[in-house]
């Protein structure tokens, strides 16, 4: 089985067993114009985590390895919007309004779309999610579960805040979790950094982080 190097230690690679889950690279959250921007975010923070992501994408294509994607977003109609969640933020342009890319977070809207550079392939489940986990009211476990995925490698954004939360829920259902520092982005360099301290910490209380040269490092040995 591949080491990959990783903290709190290596990573012992389950290839037949493990899948890469790219958390919302859409261009809500990447693009100025959307949900990021209407928080008050500057985008660009969250682009470096494109260029390690692909080439991830790409070895775990090569090596067939099951590629998920999400996406944060609600029906048109906003019936699984909670009111909590649409007024949070006292927002002018919030989740449902129009803005430069369409409707801020809602299926179908161009703003909502992954980014062109990590388009999933025809094959790849896209897992649409109205929370910030992306276990939450979606079929993702049970994707998992039938698959008999046990180890899950982590890109995606934003680091506290859906990556995160998606890695706890995946811990506490028994998955093992790679989280790659470089394919995660966070909007604030500070939480990039306690984001990803939180879980390797105690042991890795969470899981494990490494890097995308680790990983290709390691793929490319076995
Ligand atoms: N605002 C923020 O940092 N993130 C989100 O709202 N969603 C995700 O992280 N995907």
């Amino acid at each position: 089985m591949p080491e990959v190097q990783s903290e709190p230690y290596p990573f012992r690679l389950d290839l037949a067993h493990a899948a890469l889950l790219i958390i919302d690279m859409q261009r809500d959250f990447l693009e100025p114009g959307g949900f990021g921007a209407a928080l008050g975010n500057d985008v660009s923070l969250l682009r470096r985590a494109i260029a390690p992501t692909r080439l991830v994408l790409d070895v775990a294509r090569s090596a067939r390895i099951l590629v998920i994607h999400t996406r944060e977003g609600h029906r048109p109609d906003l019936s699984d919007l909670p009111p909590a969640k649409k007024s949070r933020g006292r927002l002018k342009l919030g989740i449902g309004d129009h803005g430069p890319m369409g409707r801020i977070l809602i299926h179908g809207e161009a703003g909502h779309d992954i980014i062109p550079e990590l388009m999933p392939r025809p094959g790849e489940p896209v897992i649409d999610k109205p929370g910030k986990g992306a276990f939450y009211a979606t079929d993702l476990d049970a994707i998992l579960r039938n698959k008999d995925i046990s180890q899950l490698i982590i890109c995606g954004v934003t680091t506290e805040v859906c990556v995160n939360t998606t890695v706890r829920e995946a811990n506490d259902r028994g998955y093992e979790c790679l989280v790659l520092e470089d394919c995660v982005a966070s909007y604030f360099p500070e939480f990039q950094e306690m984001g990803l301290r939180m879980i390797k910490a105690q042991g890795g209380i969470f899981g494990w982080v490494g890097n995308s040269g680790n990983l290709i490092e390691a793929m490319a040995a076995r």
